[in-house]
């Protein structure tokens, strides 16, 4: 099972299980409630609407991006060996990189609030003004307020990597522009991931009939744990509606072959999910996004 956003006929924004081809609708106004819960009840919630909510056949519904309200999507970077050296190759400030991979304090960025999250199928992820973009293909943990982690999620942290390599004090600008976050939609219950610091990520770029990039990585190689990442993020900052938490790349196309528009891109997780989107300089407000 998974949980979803979704909007029925009437166009109204649900939350909902959905198992076997039907979701059924959690009672809860949007899913920064069920992330101000703790986890046991969140999962009770959810039990109660398989057992009782109104099923509706998924093939009925509009699946919506998987966050609303005051969720907010956050990075960790450089907490792949791979991450470091392509920020090492790109950039006149090396040190830099190779600090922040071996320091105790981990890279943490804001990436996006939960309404201009790119979803599944909708074309974004460049800048007009970056001359080199690439996709970073991530395993993203959804976190309630109480800082426990609820579920797992596909993030492509897109980055106009051209802009942060230019100076590291652009980066807010090369990680947060329109269409740059784009989430899976459908959020894995946590206590339903294998093993999740085992999971295979893959990302491949089709360029009209050509497979331009096609590499992949697992979480096993990460250098921080999740709980680590976790608990700096939440050391003096508080997440009210929950906070999605992407943990960083371990695949990065060589320099100066990033996406262009029109490439189809897309990542998957083995038990998470999978998130296509076609590269386009996006508009501000992704239509099925959080309202
Ligand atoms: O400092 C750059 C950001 C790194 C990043 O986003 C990543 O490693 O995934
Ligand atoms: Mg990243």
């Amino acid at each position: 099972m998974e949980l979803v956003r979704f909007s029925d006929a009437s166009g109204r924004a649900q939350v909902g299980v959905a198992q076997d081809g039907f979701v059924c609708v959690v009672a809860v106004t949007d899913m920064a409630e069920l992330l101000r819960l703790p986890l046991a009840d969140l999962r009770s919630r959810m039990d109660d609407a398989l057992a009782a909510g109104v099923r509706v056949p998924l093939a009925d519904v509009t699946l919506l991006a998987p966050i609303d309200g005051r969720t907010e999507v956050w990075g960790a970077g450089v907490t792949y060996l791979r991450s470091r050296e392509a920020r090492v190759e790109e950039s006149g400030f090396d040190r830099i990189y190779s600090n922040v991979y071996d320091a105790p304090r981990p890279e943490l960025f804001f990436k996006s609030p939960a309404w201009r999250v790119l979803p599944d199928g909708q074309s974004g992820g460049l800048r007009a003004d970056s001359t080199d973009s690439v996709p970073e293909p991530e395993l993203a943990l959804v976190l309630n307020r109480h800082a426990e982690i609820v579920g797992a999620l596909v993030c492509n942290d897109l980055t106009a990597r051209s802009i942060e390599a230019e100076n590291p004090i652009y980066l807010p600008q090369a990680k947060s522009y329109a269409g740059s976050c784009a989430l899976s939609t459908a959020i894995v219950p946590w206590w339903q991931v294998a093993d999740p610091s085992d999971l295979t990520i893959r990302l491949t770029i089709d360029r009209g009939d050509d497979r331009v990039f096609d590499g992949q990585c697992c979480t096993a190689a990460m250098k921080r744990s999740f709980d680590e990442l976790v608990d700096w993020l939440f050391r003096a900052i508080e997440f009210p509606d929950g906070v999605v938490l992407s943990t960083g790349t371990g695949i990065v196309p060589p320099l100066g072959e990033g996406v262009k528009a029109g490439d189809r891109v897309t990542v998957t997780i083995d038990g998470v999910g999978s998130l296509t989107n076609v590269m386009a300089v996006a508009s501000s407000v992704p239509s099925g996004s959080a309202s």
